[in-house]
């Protein structure tokens, strides 16, 4: 038998800090009712821009029964993952969200999931049980909610009062009833509005988070490349955005996680832009082993590192830049062009006008791949 009392302590022993349960709806009916339905909404209004891999898994994260069969307690787990800050470094330096300082937290909450799992098995050999992080078709945040290990905020993150933000989610379904907590926790942004209202891209509104909008999702998730009139407001985050985190009231005086767990690294935290640039995208990627970095490829954050540098309008870096204009990668060649231009560069617009590929040439001609005048 599943006793709640050992699994929480088995969850604290292996890293997590908050443990709740919420009941599953098996067919998503109930209080999971109107998460199932602001999801497809969302998809239905293309919110997800090009991360096909959420659309492609909807029916499951509607419906966990398909997830797990006969599924009918969730337990919602949050490890804090935020470092004290490092004092930024000198130099051509990009911003990267907390999360990504060190370690990368899949691989350390998966690790605390296979023994909380053991731990569950050794408990009741035959129940069904099933463990995510991120990656697998459960709206984490709604568990986590109703688990009442905080509140979904105007932000859309989870926000407990004591923590803030800055923690991963995971979830583990199983087939065998837990005491559950009575209500989800209590709405608490009350007239708030600074993360809407300091979003850098007006990203977040009554509906939630529009991703076509989001930083996080143009420098973390979208492959090829960033439309231009994004580049802009993408400021110095070279990959993910805290801004609505480090805005919300809740994320002030929170308990700061353990620097010995995440190994955080002021190169990670504050990169050197041109270094990241000076390396072929594969040998870059190579280099940020274990890191959540990974997540962008090595053209994603040098592709980054270009818009950064732009943005930055420091004409020393034009050097670095004007390098890439003979990157392998047409999209690293088109952002470079766009890039150089940006930092008055007199060689970037003919160089541009004579490449092979109409994505270079694009803006080289200040135009918008697809004809669109940008
Ligand atoms: C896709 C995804 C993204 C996308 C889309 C984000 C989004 N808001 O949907 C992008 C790439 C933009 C993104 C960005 C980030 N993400 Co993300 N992301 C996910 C992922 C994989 C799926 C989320 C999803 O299903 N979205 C679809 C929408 C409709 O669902 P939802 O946001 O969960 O919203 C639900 C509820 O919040 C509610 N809801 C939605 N909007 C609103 C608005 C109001 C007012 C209310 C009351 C309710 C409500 O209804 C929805 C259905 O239940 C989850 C992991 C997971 N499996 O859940 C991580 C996850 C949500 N991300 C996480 C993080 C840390 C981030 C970033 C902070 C990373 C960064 N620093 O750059 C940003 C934050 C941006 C933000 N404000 O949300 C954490 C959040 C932890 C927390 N405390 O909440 C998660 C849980 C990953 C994890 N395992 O820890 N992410
Ligand atoms: S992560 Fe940045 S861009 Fe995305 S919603 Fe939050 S503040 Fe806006
Ligand atoms: S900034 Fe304000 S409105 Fe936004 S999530 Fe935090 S408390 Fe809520």
């Amino acid at each position: 038998m599943i006793e709640l009392e050992q699994v929480e302590s088995e969850a604290r022993r292996v890293g997590f800090e908050l443990i709740g349960v919420a009941p599953v709806e098996p067919v998503g009916g109930g209080w999971f009712a109107p998460h199932a339905a602001r999801l497809q909404a969302w998809i239905a209004a293309g919110m997800h821009g090009e991360m096909k891999w959420l659309a492609d898994r909807a029916a499951e994260r509607v419906a966990p029964e398909l997830v797990l069969p006969g599924v009918r307690s969730a337990i919602a787990l949050w490890m804090p993952h935020r470092c004290p800050s490092f004092e930024r470094p000198p130099g051509p330096r990009g911003r990267v969200a907390a999360y990504a300082w060190g370690r990368d937290y899949h691989n350390v909450a998966r690790k605390a999931l296979r023994k909380l799992r053991k731990a569950l098995h050794h408990m009741d050999p035959e129940a069904g049980v099933y463990a995510t992080v991120d990656t697998g078709p459960v709206l984490e945040r709604a568990f986590a909610e109703r688990a009442s290990l905080g509140w979904i905020g105007k932000s859309t993150m989870l926000i407990h009062p004591r923590h803030g933000t800055f923690g991963s989610l995971a979830v583990v379904f199983t087939d065998r009833a837990l005491p559950y907590a009575p209500e989800k926790h209590p709405f608490r942004c009350g007239t708030c509005t600074a993360c809407l209202d300091r979003c850098p891209t007006g990203a977040l509104s009554a509906a939630g988070l529009d991703a076509r909008k989001c930083i996080s999702y143009w420098t973390i998730e979208h492959r090829g490349l960033i439309p231009r009139e994004m580049r802009p407001q993408i400021g110095e985050w070279v990959f993910g955005c805290d801004v609505c985190q480090d805005v919300c009231p809740w994320n002030k005086d929170v308990r700061l996680a353990d620097p010995a767990r995440w190994r955080p690294d002021v190169e990670r935290a504050w990169p050197d832009l041109e270094r990241w640039l000076a390396l072929p995208s594969a040998a870059l990627l190579a280099s940020l082993e274990g890191s959540p970095l990974k997540r962008a490829l090595g053209a994603g954050l040098r592709r980054n590192a270009l818009i950064v540098l732009a943005n930055r309008g420091d004409r020393a870096s034009l050097p670095a830049v004007e390098g890439a204009l003979d990157d392998p990668d047409p999209v690293i060649r088109a952002t470079a062009v766009w890039a150089a231009l940006q930092l008055g560069s007199a060689i970037a617009r003919a160089r541009g006008l004579a490449d092979p590929d109409p994505r270079v040439r694009a803006e080289a001609e200040g135009v918008a791949h697809g004809g669109v005048a940008g």
